[in-house]
């Protein structure tokens, strides 16, 4: 499979110009989560700057505790930072929404990546400290941290979502094969934790989804029963590196590749994604979270695009915290 991942995440990067920059192939998979590796350590450098201010706060904070919920003081320890991921992502919106709905003015959202953030959750788990993020499942944190959305009582990130599959115009005619398959798929949140899982775990992307994909053979025929094999046309998909879409991606990329395509997978920022399928330079994506997340890609792309429907229902976006934390609602966060 070929990949071009070390061009994803620059911002500001047309499609065109990642077209003619990338004439090697990638194989180092994990380099979709490497664009951001300034951003990490800047965070790295600031928490360790915080380390000494945070654990005279802890202090401070199971005192207060002992009363009422820790929203205020937990905003002093948290220098009123919400820990983000890619600025392009929907969920950066409307956790940007949530603070002007929650009146959390004095609140801000840092960007970094899905990576970056996983691992400030990280560090700041391993310290018991607290921490909010722009979390949703499906996502591996859940399996590896006890965590919990914060409640939203003003219904900001909205209901269940569903990921839905986009093809081109035109694919059912030049790619029927490919066409059927994409339509075709649908899987569970269960089923993309555990290529996620075990991508967490260690394991090669591509081996993952091709680990899942022989332990499913019964789901995967779903998709491909009855549809032709083809001879090595190529067939370019788009995505964008969270870590549920790098999971689907790579295995509905295989699924393809297995039925005789050539497949490309370019990682792009959301709205470039969804500009490559509208444009037709890409010929379809997995990525696309509804009715909310994405609407307003739908709506500045949709019509030039087709919506093959949801390939995973139940979907959910929000705020999230560890379960130590004393507080369950977005509003405990303005106290
Ligand atoms: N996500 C994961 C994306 C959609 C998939 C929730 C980070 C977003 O917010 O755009």
């Amino acid at each position: 499979m070929k990949r071009r991942h070390q061009f994803g995440l620059a911002a500001g990067l047309s499609l065109s110009l990642l077209v003619t920059a990338c004439g090697a192939d990638n194989e180092n998979n994990a380099d979709t989560a490497d664009n951001n590796t300034n951003a990490e350590e800047n965070t790295a450098e600031n928490n360790a700057a915080d380390e000494n201010n945070n654990a005279v706060d802890n202090e401070d904070n199971e005192a207060a505790n002992d009363g009422e919920a820790g929203g205020g003081d937990y905003a002093e320890e948290l220098e009123h930072t919400i820990t983000g991921i890619d600025a392009g992502a929907g969920i950066m919106s409307a956790a940007d929404e949530a603070l002007e709905v929650y009146e959390l003015e004095d609140w801000t959202i840092t960007a970094s990546s899905d990576s970056a953030m996983t691992q400030e959750l990280a560090t700041a788990y391993e310290n018991e400290e607290p921490i909010v993020v722009t979390g949703w499942t499906p996502h591996w944190k859940f399996a590896e941290y006890d965590l919990k959305f914060l409640d939203d009582p003003e219904n900001v990130f909205g209901e269940a979502e569903d990921i839905h599959t986009f093809v081109r115009d035109g694919l059912s005619d030049d790619m029927p094969e490919a066409y059927e398959v994409l339509d075709n798929f649908e899987w569970t949140e269960d089923d993309m934790n555990e290529v996620m899982m075990e991508i967490q775990e260690g394991t090669d992307e591509e081996e993952a989804a091709r680990n899942w994909i022989d332990a499913n053979e019964d789901t995967v025929s779903e998709w491909t029963d009855g549809v032709d094999s083809v001879d090595g046309e190529e067939i370019d998909l788009v995505f964008v590196a969270w870590e549920s879409e790098i999971a689907s991606t790579n295995m509905i990329a295989l699924v393809l590749e297995d039925l005789g395509y050539e497949v490309t997978m370019d990682p792009l920022e959301a709205n470039f994604m969804f500009q490559a399928v509208a444009t037709g330079e890409a010929d379809a994506m997995v990525a696309a979270w509804l009715p909310l997340t994405h609407e307003h890609l739908v709506e500045d792309y949709g019509d030039d695009m087709e919506d093959l429907g949801a390939n995973l229902e139940g979907a959910r976006t929000g705020l999230v915290v560890p379960e130590y934390m004393d507080i369950d609602s977005i509003e405990d966060l303005n106290q």
